[in-house]
Order: C-alpha cells, then structure tokens, then sequence
C-alpha cells in the first residue's frame, strides 16, 4: 500500500499573490476551499525561502482542517522545511527543475509529488515510481505562465494520457466552459490559477469548476 493518500485531483487551484487580483491570497484561498476545490499549491517564484515559509504557513490551517495537504511548487527544502517527510505538504516540480526521482528521495515517502509534462514522451520519460500524478499543459493559451509552451489542447492530454497510467490533471487557460473537454480527453481534473484567483466570487468560481468536471466525469 502506498504512504500517501489518493488525492481528488477534480478543482486544483494554484495561486501566487500576483494572480489574487481582487482578494488577498488567503483569502481566495479560503473561499475557493469553501467552494469545492480539491487540491491547493503555492506558487511563488520570488519571495526568499522565509517569506515563502511565512506565506505557506498562513495557510496550513485550512489546509489541514480541509484534510489535505499544500502543495509547494518547487521549492524542495521549503515543503521540507514545512513538513514534507509526514505528508503535510506535498511538492510539485517542473521540467526543469530538480529531477522527479530526486525530489522523492529528498521529501521521503509520505509526500505527494506532481510532475509538469507537454508531451508523451514527458511522460514516458518520467518515473512513475516516484510520482503521484502529471500536471498536462499548457492546454490553452495562457498569460499567467510567462514563459509558457505553445497550448497542446485536449488532443495533447489525450496524447499523454494514452501513455500513462498515473492520474492526470490539466492545466493554462481552463476555463469552466473548457473543463468538460479536459476531463474528456481523460484528466482526472483541471488546475486553474486565473479563472478561480483573479475571479471576484472564487467561491463560486470553484462550485462552477466541481460541478463542470464532475458532470463530465459521469458522461465519461
Ligand atoms: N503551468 C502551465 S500553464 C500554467 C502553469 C503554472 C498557468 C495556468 O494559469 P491559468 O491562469 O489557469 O491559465
Ligand atoms: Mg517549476
């Protein structure tokens, strides 16, 4: 059996201070849990590790009272730092960042670990062993993502998912509208950062996503 728990990968925002245009970060945070959302990751590519720490564990205990864990994209010895090696935080890393099967040895066991990939051959690349499940994108276009890859749409999930079998969550320019086609072409969910962060009511932005992947789950 595995150390780690099964995660709902169905609403999974991910969200960094710039991306909370209307609400504060906490905020957001709480009114998208309220919502349904399934999963939460911090990320924050310019704060020095101790305002990472500070702003991570502001929001452990929402976490912790929804029942799962933060996820820290990234910054391996901070989800260390925050309680990695007992599964409090889980951690998600991109290609280019430090190799999947490194970041597993360094979090341990108990952790939850997502890996970024664009193509089949990402995923066939990656080790599975070490992994709990692949984020695939950018699906659409998205300005969130600076230096974001050309979209690979639905068809480019179904490319990845063809090849893998860990659980897949989709992720760039998801909108509620988009989320059926997504979970169609066989993610498990969506990650969204605007659609949800920037939105006035996360609340119900979120209800909005759970109830768009939920529904095209039972069509499935
Ligand atoms: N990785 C691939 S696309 C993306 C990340 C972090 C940004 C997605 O943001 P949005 O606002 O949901 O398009
Ligand atoms: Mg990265």
């Amino acid at each position: 059996m595995s150390a780690r728990p099964t995660l709902d990968l169905s609403v999974y925002l991910v969200l960094g201070r710039k991306d909370c245009r209307r609400h504060g970060l906490e905020e957001v945070a709480a009114r998208a849990l309220a919502g349904g959302a399934t999963l939460v990751q911090l990320r924050e590519k310019d704060l020095s590790a101790e305002d990472y720490l500070d702003l991570a564990r502001s929001l452990l205990p929402l976490l912790e009272r929804a029942g799962i864990p933060l996820i820290v994209n990234d910054r391996v010895e901070e989800a260390v730092a925050l309680g990695a090696i007992d599964g409090r935080v889980g951690v998600h890393v991109g290609q280019d960042d430090q190799p999947a099967a490194e970041v597993r040895r360094r979090i341990g066991p108990r952790a939850v670990l997502g890996l970024s990939v664009r193509r089949p051959e990402d995923a066939l690349a990656a080790p599975a062993e070490a992994l709990d499940h692949l984020g695939v994108g950018p699906v659409y276009t998205t300005t969130t993502k600076a230096d974001a890859a050309a979209p690979i749409g639905p068809e480019g999930v179904a490319a990845v998912r063809a090849v893998t079998a860990l659980p897949l969550v989709g992720i760039g320019g998801i909108t509620v509208e988009r989320a059926p086609e997504v979970v169609a072409a066989g993610a498990q969910g969506v990650a969204v950062v605007s659609a949800i962060a920037g939105s006035e009511d996360p609340e119900a932005a979120t209800a909005a996503f759970a109830r768009a992947v939920r529904g095209a789950r039972n069509q499935a």
